[in-house]
């Protein structure tokens, strides 16, 4: 396969104003035919250039004419991928395609396929190709109009984008439904949908006064789940007008919920089709989390149809246009919705522990990417959660009225048209009349750029100087970087704990107590004056970029203060979280240079866990001041994965232990702390569930997280009250919690509570994939063959998605299992990758690319030797899929 790169952008020398889809949906085949108003787009000369239209093998070419006359052999040629016709007429012309496909049969459900007998359709990036010959790329952006056709019995809804322009019954108990789309689109924003399907209706008032009717489709058993993300649609549509004037631009707005489907969530225009994990919700099945991550995701595919839709991309390299901001709009959503300190710390967590470790391994890339072979490869935590942090940084450095601005010019100048990165960043830098050349650095250079901060203070000058520098890390294809412009947001403590004002050199204006440095340098020097003592700095205030960052000279004491006073909530937490970091890589550092005694007791030889962490986690967790989702998140070690790439050559089973010999300590000493925030927080019997409601979700957190810390005493009279609470549970948080709590020991009421649990909710697939999950993410020693005999349970089925996922990425979760010294871990992940591929490829390629095989450069040697021969074997496999072979093939580099 071959890759495509960035820089060989041609526009296509045919535009399409119009296209008119007829769809004839059958059980046996289905038949497409598509007529489209072609328009030149090249210098005008004597011979027409060749029309080149993308398609896929499966499609059946049924006929092919221009202006109504058949296009003669001699005319077209067709490969596995292209339908290439000849000798076209001169200026507009009208060309009518024919083809025949099997929506029944695609498994890889890409196009237009089946998910629980209803048919239904995913576009982006280039699904359209499987439904019709097409010029499937995004800066192609015409009207549509789609007639669909089914039976009217099987197919009742039958849906489109746009309005609906025309129905009626057909011939042999079928019948229709034309659909209108006066916006023009390009064609990844292509939906339909006809099944059997319930509604619940709704509607919203625009702040025009116009009134939007508001569906969401699911099947019977569904409907009366889906009020939650009804509202948060309202909610979302209401926001967007508030915060940055952008109103609906049609009279109905669809969504419909689908069990088969390859990611969350998809914003076609009007028609968004969603996994049924992200709209249907329920307490007694639905934990905090999914109800947040509904209310997300309904608004991230609200928001796409002005950043996305309205304004799209010229090619599938700028996604981060689209994707980087319209996370960063849910972001902003969310926080507005719910504590802004909350959501910040998630969305850091997700892009520390995922994508900084995406950013230094194998398929490490640059917000915009400069090639790809399969650009579904590149859905990923960079161009989303770290194209989400660029767009933040306009708006730390512009303020929000600053970015407003560019907002509202980035409209005003590219509705209708489909741009690329640069066009966005010159209507924030022209909307502030702002150089922001220096900018473009951090959408070409790949790497997590590493931040070093040396305070130092000068008493009797009463200075602070802060050196700072920088450096971005070689990454593959880019060996040297230059250095990229970071917002580096300070404050400084005095001792009694309070914010000194603010004074840096040669600048006048008002004394803030943040002050956003701008550091753009490899090395850059900032002075502070009229520092009265020698002040604790607190650095990346809000994680004012996606950076590492080190700050020199820093004590544990330093840390401890920082934790119990900084006014930044987010350097608060990550003052704890560094104290953390620091004593997991010491206590590893510890085990891993000798082999005896015992590791416990290498371990507290080692020091343990020191007394002050120990009571700066007390005090957190006893704090009256504080929410307890703050608290959780507070008292949570950092992820493995945080370490890995830091510590060569790590040893994942060595960390693993080094970890849980960390929580069982701390446990052990806080044990009357925790069983005190347990009984301060438990819900009052006859306390109704509240969706969304953020003071008892809160509690929930905190409690939850007390009950994990206490899981890991190994003591039956905790292992008895866990069992017991999931079975009292009111709520699927506190029910799955108190289960999850068992899963990682071995006793015997964790063979209990997953009996029982199954046996609760058997009839429910979305609380299956929770039960699937936490069995095979378990970190109990040889789980393998117990993950086998799931891979064959009913729960499961290869071919659905959120099944594959439950699965298979929990289990490259657990580090005693997948990570296991036999390499029996790994063999059973390459050989589920082989099976899945066959089936989905999708599926298979993100279940490769979210191993730790595409970073087993970080790995000891004999675990890297291992991950490299099954890499080996995959790649070795008689018709692998572009997407597998990409991420395995740059991951043997
Ligand atoms: N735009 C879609 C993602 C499509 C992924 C295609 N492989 C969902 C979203 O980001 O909103
Ligand atoms: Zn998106």
């Amino acid at each position: 396969p071959n890759p495509i790169y960035r820089k060989d952008y041609k526009p296509t020398p045919y535009l399409v104003e119009h296209v008119y889809l007829d769809f004839l949906l059958n059980e046996d085949k289905s038949t497409v035919k598509s007529k489209l108003s072609m328009t030149p787009n090249y210098e005008n000369s004597s011979s027409t250039p060749k029309l080149e239209l993308d398609g896929r093998k499966d499609l059946t070419l049924i006929s092919v004419s221009v202006n109504g006359k058949a296009v003669s052999e001699a005319d077209y040629e067709r490969t596995d991928k292209k339908l290439t016709i000849n000798n076209l007429p001169q200026g507009k012309f009208d060309l009518e395609i024919v083809v025949d496909i099997k929506p029944q049969e695609n498994t890889s459900l890409e196009g237009l396929y089946k998910s629980g007998g209803n048919f239904c359709t995913q576009c982006e990036a280039e699904g359209f190709r499987g439904i019709t010959y097409f010029l499937d790329r995004p800066d192609v952006m015409a009207k549509y109009t789609t007639r669909i056709e089914a039976d009217a019995k099987a197919y009742p809804v039958l849906l489109g984008n746009g309005n609906v322009l025309e129905k009626g019954s057909a011939a042999a108990g079928r019948h229709f439904v034309v659909w209108e789309d006066p916006w023009p689109k390009p064609c990844y924003l292509f939906a339909l949908v006809a099944g059997d399907l319930a509604c619940q209706e709704d509607v919203f008032h625009t702040v025009s006064g116009r009134d939007i009717t508001l569906r969401i489709y699911t099947e019977a058993k569904d409907i009366h789940n889906v009020s939650w993300a009804m509202d948060s649609l309202k909610q979302a549509m209401k926001w967007d007008e508030e915060t940055f004037g952008l109103e609906y631009d049609l009279d109905l707005f669809n969504i419909v919920a689908v069990s088969d489907f390859n990611m969350g969530a998809m914003e076609n225009k009007s028609l968004n089709i969603f996994n049924s994990r992200l709209v249907i919700a329920s307490p007694s099945t639905s934990t905090d989390l999914d109800y947040s991550r509904v209310e997300g995701v309904v608004a991230h595919e609200y928001f796409h149809n002005w950043t996305g839709n309205r304004v799209t991309c010229r090619d599938w390299f700028q996604l981060t246009l689209k994707e980087g901001l319209t996370v960063f709009r849910d972001q902003e959503f969310s926080s507005d919705m719910n504590s802004r300190p909350v959501k910040r710390i998630e969305d850091v967590s997700r892009l520390r522990t995922a994508q900084f470790t995406e950013d230094a391994g194998s398929m490490a890339h640059p917000i915009r990417p400069d090639s790809y072979i399969k650009m579904d490869n590149f859905y990923t935590l960079t161009v989303y959660e770290k194209g989400a942090e660029i767009v933040r940084l306009y708006r730390t450095l512009l303020g929000k009225d600053g970015f407003r601005k560019g907002m509202d010019l980035y409209f005003k100048r590219h509705d209708g048209q489909a741009v690329t990165c640069d066009d966005f960043r010159n209507a924030m830098a022209d909307a502030n009349k702002k150089d922001l050349t220096s900018f473009a650095a951090w959408y070409g250079q790949a790497g997590t750029p590493q931040v070093k901060v040396s305070p130092v203070y000068d008493a009797s000058g009463r200075t602070l100087t802060l050196k700072v520098s920088q450096h971005i890390p070689a990454t593959p294809g880019q060996a040297h970087k230059k250095p990229v412009p970071i917002p580096l947001a300070v404050g400084l403590l005095a001792s009694d704990g309070s914010e000194m004002p603010l004074h840096l050199k040669g600048e006048a204006g008002e004394a803030a107590t943040t002050k956003v440095l701008l550091v753009e340098e490899a090395q850059q020097d900032f002075v502070f004056t009229e520092v009265p003592e020698k002040p604790v700095l607190s650095a990346l205030r809000d994680f004012s970029a996606p950076v590492k960052l080190q700050v020199e000279g820093q004590t544990d004491a330093e840390l401890v203060f920082l934790l119990a006073h900084d006014s930044d909530p987010f350097c608060r937490w990550e003052a704890g979280q560094t104290l953390l970091r620091a004593l997991l890589t010491t206590l590893y550092h510890a085990a891993r240079d000798q082999k005896e005694p015992e590791l416990e007791d290498r371990l507290a030889a080692a020091g343990g866990v020191p007394e002050s962490v120990t009571s700066a986690l007390g005090s957190l967790l006893t704090s009256k001041d504080l929410d307890g989702m703050f608290i959780a998140a507070g008292i949570s070690l950092p992820a493995a994965t945080e370490l890995i790439g830091d510590i060569p050559n790590i040893d994942p089973l060595l960390l693993h232990n080094v970890r849980k010999y960390v929580v069982k300590q701390l446990a052990a000493r806080l044990r009357p702390q925790l069983e005190a925030t347990v009984k301060q927080n438990e819900s009052a019997p006859g306390d109704s569930f509240v969706p969304g409601e953020f003071d008892q979700a809160a509690r929930r957190a905190v409690k939850n997280k007390a009950l994990g810390y206490l899981s890991a005493l190994d003591d039956p009279a905790v292992h008895a009250d866990l069992l017991e609470r999931t079975r009292s549970a009111t709520n699927m948080t506190d029910q799955i919690s108190a289960l999850a709590g068992l899963a990682d020991s071995e006793c015997p009421e964790r063979k209990t509570a997953l009996e029982e649990l199954y046996k609760q909710w058997k009839d429910d697939s979305l609380v299956m994939l929770k039960w699937i999950a936490l069995q095979a993410g378990a970190n109990v020693p040889g789980n393998l063959k117990n993950v086998e005999k799931l891979v064959e349970h009913p729960a499961f089925s290869i071919k659905n998605p959120n099944a594959c996922y439950s699965l298979f990425l929990s289990f490259l979760r657990s580090a005693v299992n997948f990570h296991a010294a036999d390499g029996s871990g790994y063999k059973f992940i390459a050989d589920s990758v082989l099976k899945v591929d066959k089936i989905n490829r999708q599926v298979a390629a993100r279940i490769v690319s979210s191993s730790a095989f595409t970073a087993l450069k970080d790995y000891d040697l004999e675990r890297a030797q291992m991950m490299r021969e099954q890499l080996t074997r995959i790649s070795a496999e008689n018709g692998l899929s572009e997407n597998v072979f990409e991420i395995v093939s740059k991951s043997l580099e």
